[in-house]
């Protein structure tokens, strides 16, 4: 076991997914299964609706942190609901955590942020059979609060959360299925479909109010360790989020950083347009977990939903919404005032 107090490595282990797929393979077909609206499978594993493929590297990655609980130092962890402005958050917290660093920061220009701050799945994913297992200092999850390593609630580990008005959240992620073509040999259900599916809760790593409401509660039990953003916040005032968030982390800016104009480049790069068209992310070979980087940037928008369902949808969903978060304090704007008050034609 190695220990190194840099941002590259903090953990390696020495088993990799496929060490023990026996035990887990049974383990899958102990739990509930249902399809997606896209034909995908899911299984209910730890509370939450995972994606099947998923569901074995994150079992192992329990068992890692488990067994190695001990040597686990602090990590900082990216938590959301896959299109929650994940991409958005990785290339925002880079660039926070290495702004004394030139060189380092500048990586952002040439790698899609998914390649620079990683899923905890997709690190398994990428482990080869029987080799060590190297575990960056940052990583991002789109496990529920209660579906993290216990280790972790108990680490002084930081936990930076971001999540997004739901309906755009669901808009975006059907875009992201139709247009990656996730939906293989199945037809893909219509979009109201999809919406009575997501109300149920059934979607990768739904229920999405369960996810939010658990990293809420967090935050509301320990600031100091889980930072509840959401991506309307940051849009409206990025600057002051990327200070927020750097105080949090613990790596703020000094005068001289600020005065320099240093924040102000780093919510300039890590903007929808420039990510966007970075040649990198244009690159039409350049792939994440078999998804195109181009993916990952639509229309970095916010009410899209309001260019796809109708107004008394949205209606009810909201309702719907305010009872499942009740008192909890947690609130969303889904409208704008005029749609708050418009009515379909
Ligand atoms: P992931 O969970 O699969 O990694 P994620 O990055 O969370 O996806 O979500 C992608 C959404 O964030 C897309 O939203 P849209 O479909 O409504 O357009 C994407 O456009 C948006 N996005 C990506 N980068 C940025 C950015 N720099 N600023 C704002 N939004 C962004």
């Amino acid at each position: 076991m190695k220990k190194v107090e840099n941002l590259e490595t903090i953990f390696i282990a020495t088993t990799s997914i496929d060490d023990q797929p026996k035990v887990e393979e049974e383990l899958l077909e102990k739990l509930t299964q249902t399809k997606n609206w896209d034909g995908r499978l899911l299984h209910k594993y730890k509370g939450f609706w995972c994606p099947t493929r998923l569901v074995l590297p994150l079992v192992s990655i329990e068992k890692q942190f488990q067994s190695d609980y001990e040597n686990i130092i602090d990590f900082i962890i990216l938590a959301t609901l896959p299109k929650s402005g994940t991409t958005w958050l990785k290339a925002l917290i880079f660039s926070i955590i290495n702004h004394h660093d030139h060189h380092q920061k500048s990586q952002l220009l040439t790698s899609n942020p998914h390649e620079l701050i990683r899923f905890d799945f997709d690190i398994m994913y990428k482990t080869p059979p029987q080799s060590s297992i190297i575990f960056p200092k940052i990583f991002a999850t789109h496990s529920p609060y209660d579906a993290l390593p216990s280790s972790i609630q108990q680490s002084h580990s930081k936990i930076i959360y971001l999540c997004r008005n739901p309906l755009d959240q669901f808009i975006s992620t059907r875009f992201f299925v139709l247009e990656n073509n996730f939906e293989g040999e199945n037809e893909p259900s219509t979009i109201e479909e999809a919406l009575e599916m997501f109300i149920k809760g059934i979607h990768p790593f739904g229920p999405f109010w369960k996810h939010m409401l658990g990293y809420w509660y967090a935050s509301l039990k320990d600031p100091k360790k889980v930072l509840f953003l959401k991506y309307e916040d940051i849009k409206g005032d990025t600057l002051l989020y990327v200070k927020k968030i750097a105080e949090f982390l613990g790596c703020s800016f000094s005068k001289e950083e600020e005065e320099n104009g240093m924040i102000e480049d780093i919510v300039r790069i890590c903007s929808f347009e420039y990510l966007k068209n970075l040649e990198v992310n244009k690159d039409p070979s350049g792939e994440f977990m078999n998804v195109k980087y181009s993916s990952f940037f639509r229309k970095g928008q916010m009410g899209d939903w309001a260019n796809h369902l109708t107004i008394s949808l949205a209606k009810s969903f909201d309702e719907f919404l305010k009872e499942k978060l009740g008192d909890s304090g947690l609130t969303f704007e889904i409208f704008t005032s005029t749609q708050e008050h418009a009515h379909d034609d």
